[in-house]
């Protein structure tokens, strides 16, 4: 059967992948070459340069294709490395519509890097369409859609996302990162660019960064890998084995974050001391139909503020968890939590964030695939 055919878990483990040429070595060897030797100018065995390509590099990227069901994939040096290759298919003039609430280097890198270049960035609540129609005009090239959003877990339609970008002759890009091709596939649901964070549930051990943008079309692939060459922010054979090691085993590794998540998302729920919690699970989560519709399950990030929402509340509690590592980051086999208005959303500014309700007191968590028993016993120690 061709691997390209297999079902999902299955491809995690065997898409795009063959056994090397060289020797048959079951896992691609890690091609520590920054170039190849060519018998007369050109004449080569398809690898010239390692900025342009490596054979470790196009493993992981013949992976990340199969996974996320498109044509054409390309690994890039870190998650923002990715983004800054989309917005690089941009002019100057041109206008971007995105999620309000998304991850806090993905602001930066729109209002303090692009902004510059003369690219306008609209940020909208895009569970209303009718707003992000409202900021449709003769210069919107692209939609930037993260979903479920950083850090307050917004579940975003793709599907009718595509359906409005199709009619606007606009391009459609999802930052994947937090559901992971395991739960969604945003290019089945017709977006055109599906980006990743491979530092959180594709590298799944904390231990590499990398980035990646997966396509279905073969000239904006083109496009991509020029400017991928040409801007250089290349993953090296080491952090592009790590991923694709980490992506072998994936679908284990989400069925047991979603698992989890549930149960702590439930223990915070019913907890006396908890104002809020944020999770795409709750039936009465505003977008649930929207995720029960687009995901395969609701992942294993989870948001919450505690009744007393101060600063120095949401301090003492991330301060005070045990087997939760207080943080950056996301999707490892290790629970995280983080403090999103001080850590990763701090470049953000304050009236901003506060506007979509990334306050003070708001709490992030990466559960992990440990005991839950120990994750909820921690959780409880530190509420107090
Ligand atoms: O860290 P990097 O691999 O460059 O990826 C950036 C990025 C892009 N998109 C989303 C949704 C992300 O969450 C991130 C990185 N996020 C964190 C480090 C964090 O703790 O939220």
């Amino acid at each position: 059967m061709a691997k390209d055919k297999l079902k999902f878990n299955s491809r995690t483990i065997h898409g795009g992948q063959e056994p090397d040429k060289a020797y048959g070595s079951v896992m691609p060897p890690v091609y520590l070459t920054s170039t190849y030797a060519q018998s007369k100018p050109g004449a080569h065995l398809g690898y010239e340069y390692s900025r342009s390509h490596n054979p470790t590099r196009t493993a992981l990227e013949q992976s990340l294709a199969s996974i996320e069901s498109g044509n054409h994939a390309l690994a890039f040096a870190s998650g923002m490395a990715a983004i800054d290759a989309v917005i690089k298919l941009l002019s100057p003039g041109d206008e971007v519509i995105s999620t309000n609430d998304l991850y806090g280097g993905t602001y930066r890198i729109f209002t303090k890097v692009f902004a510059h270049y003369g690219v306008k960035f609209h940020f909208v609540p895009m569970g209303d369409i009718d707003e992000v129609k409202k900021h449709i005009n003769n210069n919107t090239k692209l939609l930037w859609v993260e979903t479920p959003t950083n850090p307050l877990m917004q579940v975003i339609d793709i599907k009718a996302m595509s359906i409005l970008a199709k009619e606007n002759q606009l391009m459609l890009a999802v930052d994947n990162t937090f559901a992971s091709p395991y739960l969604q596939r945003p290019l089945e649901l017709g977006a055109d660019i599906v980006m990743h964070s491979a530092t959180k549930y594709l590298g799944g051990h904390s231990d590499v960064v990398l980035g990646a943008l997966v396509v279905h079309d073969s000239e904006l692939a083109n496009r991509l890998a020029f400017i991928q060459n040409a801007s250089g922010a290349v993953p090296g054979p080491m952090d592009a084995f790590l991923v694709l090691r980490g992506i072998k085993t994936l679908h284990v590794r989400m069925q047991r974050h979603c698992e989890n998540g549930r149960i702590v998302a439930a223990f915070l729920k019913g907890h006396p001391q908890i104002q809020k919690v944020y999770w795409p699970g709750f039936s009465d989560h505003p977008n649930h139909e929207v995720a029960k519709t687009q995901m395969d399950d609701f992942g294993g990030m989870i948001s919450f503020v505690h009744k007393d929402s101060s600063l120095e509340k949401a301090v003492s509690i991330v301060s005070s968890l045990n087997v939760f590592t207080l943080a950056e980051s996301l999707g490892g086999v290790e629970s995280l939590a983080g403090h999103p208005a001080s850590m990763t959303h701090a470049s953000i500014p304050k009236e901003e964030r506060e506007k979509t309700g990334v306050t003070d007191g708001l709490i992030r968590l990466s559960v992990g695939i440990e005991d839950s028993e120990d994750l909820i016993a921690d959780l409880a120690q530190a509420l107090g």
